[in-house]
């Protein structure tokens, strides 16, 4: 059930455990633990990702994002009954392990508090009620909070509280923890561990707090300390325990275990409410600026709260040298990488809402130059191509095999060789984060480095034949097509990043001429250089045909089957999925908004809108939306060519991407583009949020029918704008 700011389950769905471990996914920007329970359950993936600290594990392919000590155990015995969460069957055939008889959880968006509410019978017939809470604060991000308070509703139960840190993590079964030490003193205990390749070591201190004693014992068997307290609990009196932890990385501190131990004093001195009140009170601040209203729609209003939260708790608020993988820090998918999704997709929001945290993640990629001047040397080019998937390195981590199949064959990935376009991507990032926020500090010492290399790497990349540019063996946004030559996406956002190149030296030469000389001279930015690209600019091949006046994907597209996609409606499994993989690639079946991309960074500079609609006429019945990255483009282009109801479709389908599941993967993690998307299908595209010829903020608004209205604050040059926006329709109707 979900209310305006509230995500809620009830009562418990154990069909739905791994769905809802990552909807309730809490977190502060450090790190974000999944929404598993505090006495564990079967099946669950227990999950803490603290950004940046990665591990190539022994037979593995590629390094990913390491699971760190869990920081949740607390497990509660009743009587001598285990309080654990047992399904409806079980619990009559077995009534000595005690009965769940009340549950409801709830995860607030507005204070990132994850609250669970259960009643408990135990073997004795005593009743109880015991309330969970737990937060990661968000304004001191080394903290983590939990709260529990049991009520002995019926009987005088004797209650047993263990609480601990679990340090026997995996991946899924992958080690990535070598040296593991733990400590405790006479009120905490601690866990120290090191990254097997890489390294780096976590410090991890948990404290108990109760009002009865609390001991310590060794658990030999699991090499870990126990922190435990017992005690009566009268008929109808109740109990509040607290346990506080505290989390610090090598990246952040020589002695990861003694910060935390130090943090873990401060946090229990200060005490759980006031912790509460100032990790509110920075939510407050972050919904101040990043939260979307929209009247007349509810489940859209909450929809967009939803990403949007996932997106906040997964930003670095304090750390630009980390970036968001695709599946935030929510779950294991392609295992933390960092993919074009970030600066595509998930960064806008943020530099429209929170820029220091889009700055942030921007830094990432410059910090990172040396990784692509690394891979396009390595491929005999200058300049800096980006990896397209990047872990702490910097380095490609795309796997070039995928998982083996049933028949134990693996598929070669070649994303990794020629999905080079996430070069323009970053640009784009970059270029749009300078716009609004007028960061020119940022653009002259870091960004402009970024794009002027890549734009090297661009002008010496392409090939210089049939009397013009082209690009060969690409892979464009649709993945369902390999190694394609003249992807009119990348080759007409080659040009696109060209021009821009050329404009940010302009610029440059004017307002930060030392920067412009050093920039010249370091990237030998030479007259020769500079013709080529202004060459490749006029030539480069843009595939287009002129008498249907659309562009063409890649050349030879339509001379592959045609299947008609929406035949293939009402379904549930992606068309390639349907007619299998080898048939798709061989069909005009495309995987995500490729063309469709290409119009919604471009809009009307790419053509006309004659054009524009041919285009999408062409290329939306052809799309498989077989990626999470594809609905919300669709949304936001369809918007701007006020095709109304396609455009509320697309949006709704992109809505519930994560809160239906109906990609049915969700237990891999939340869909970090198309949360990112979703939010800029609504301002960008239903409201048409753009810079206008003055480069000052104006809104084009075409709502969805039923929306009376849309309220958006968006940060530009420093200030804040606040935009309403009515609906015209509606207003309309009403009168
Ligand atoms: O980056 C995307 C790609 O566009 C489609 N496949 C999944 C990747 C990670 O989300």
């Amino acid at each position: 059930m979900r209310r305006l700011w509230n995500l809620e389950e009830f009562p418990f769905h154990p069909e739905k455990l791994s769905h809802n471990e990552t909807l309730m996914t809490i977190g502060n920007g450090y790190l974000a633990t999944r929404g598993s329970f505090e006495e564990g359950f079967t099946g669950e993936s227990v999950t803490t990702m603290v950004h940046g600290i990665y591990d190539h594990a022994d037979g593995m392919l590629v390094p990913e994002l390491v699971n760190a000590p869990n920081w949740l155990p607390i497990k509660i015995t009743v009587d001598g009954t285990p309080f654990k969460l047992i399904n409806q069957n079980e619990m009559n055939l077995t009534p000595k392990n005690g009965a769940l008889i009340g549950y409801r959880r709830n995860l607030n968006l507005k204070t990132a508090v994850l609250t669970r509410e259960t009643l408990f019978r135990a073997e004795s017939g005593a009743i109880v009620r015991i309330v969970f809470e737990r937060f990661a604060s968000l304004a001191d991000e080394h903290i983590l909070a939990q709260r529990v308070q049991i009520v002995a509703v019926d009987g005088s139960p004797e209650i047993e509280v263990e609480a601990y840190i679990d340090h026997s993590v995996t991946n899924m079964g992958a080690q990535h923890w070598g040296k593991i030490e733990t400590k405790h003193d006479q009120n905490t205990v601690s866990v120290g561990a090191t990254t097997i390749q890489s390294g780096y070591r976590i410090g991890m201190s948990s404290v108990l707090l109760s009002d009865h004693k609390v001991e310590i014992l060794m658990d030999t068997p699991h090499k870990r300390a126990v922190m435990r307290t017992h005690f009566t609990l009268p008929r109808e009196a109740s109990t509040t325990l607290y346990k506080f932890s505290s989390v610090y990385t090598s990246r952040d501190i020589g002695d990861p275990v003694l910060a935390a131990q130090r943090k873990l004093q401060e946090a229990y001195k200060t005490g759980y409410d006031a912790l509460l009140q100032a990790h509110c009170k920075e939510w407050e601040l972050y919904w101040d600026s990043s939260d979307v209203q929209i009247e007349g729609d509810e489940s859209a209003q909450f929809a967009l709260r939803f990403v949007m939260y996932h997106i906040l708790i997964c930003a670095p608020r304090h750390d630009d040298d980390v970036s968001i993988g695709a599946k935030t820090l929510s779950g294991f998918g392609y295992k933390g990488h960092v993919f074009w999704d970030t600066e595509l997709f998930i960064l806008p929001p943020l530099t429209l809402t929170q820029p220091q945290m889009a700055r942030n993640l921007l830094m990432y990629r410059y910090k990172r130059l040396s990784g692509a001047r690394n891979k396009a040397k390595a491929s005999g080019y200058q300049g800096a191509m980006y990896p397209w998937e990047s872990t702490d390195t910097g380095e490609e981590t795309t796997p070039s095999w995928g998982d083996p199949q049933q028949d134990g064959t693996r598929i070669r990935i070649w994303t990794g060789d020629s999905e080079q376009h996430i070069s323009t991507d970053i640009t784009y990032g970059v270029l749009q984060y300078w716009h609004w926020s007028g960061d020119d500090n940022f653009l002259k010492q870091y960004g402009a480095e970024i794009v002027l290399d890549t734009a090297v790497f661009w002008g010496n990349r392409v090939e210089d034949k049939n009397s013009r540019y082209e690009l060969s063996q690409q892979i464009g946004p649709d993945e369902y097509h390999e190694n394609i030559d003249n992807s009119v996406f990348t080759n007409r956002m080659v040009v696109w990043h060209l021009e821009q190149a050329f404009a940010l030296l302009g610029w440059l030469k004017n307002n930060a001429p030392a920067d412009y000389q050093r920039l010249v001279k370091q990237l030998d930015l030479n007259d020769d250089r500079l013709a080529k690209w202004i060459d490749i600019i006029q030539k480069m091949y843009i595939p287009f045909d002129e008498q249907k006046q659309i562009h063409i994907q890649f050349p030879g597209f339509f001379e592959m089957e045609y299947v008609p996609v929406p035949h293939y409606e009402p379904r549930t499994a992606s068309v390639q999925a349907i007619i299998g993989h080898h048939r798709t690639i061989q069909t005009q079946v495309i995987k995500q908004a490729d063309v469709v991309m290409l119009m919604a960074l471009l809009g009307d500079k790419l053509a006309g809108r004659d054009v524009l609609i041919n285009n999408w006429n062409t290329y939306f019945p052809r799309t498989d939306h077989g990626s999470s990255l594809s609905p919300a483009i669709h949304a936001w282009v369809a918007a701007r060519l006020q095709l109304g109801d396609i455009a509320a479709e697309m949006f709704e389908h992109a809505a519930e991407i994560d809160l239906n599941d109906n990609k049915g993967n969700v237990r891999d993690g939340i869909h970090g583009a198309a949360s990112g998307g979703l939010w800029q299908a609504l301002v960008l595209g239903f409201c048409g949020l753009h810079l206008d010829d003055n480069g000052q903020p104006a809104v084009d608004p075409h709502l969805p029918a039923h929306w009376k209205s849309v309220s958006f604050t968006v940060y530009y040059r420093g200030e804040k704008r606040h935009f309403t926006v009515n609906n015209p329709v509606v207003e309309t109707l009403n009168a």
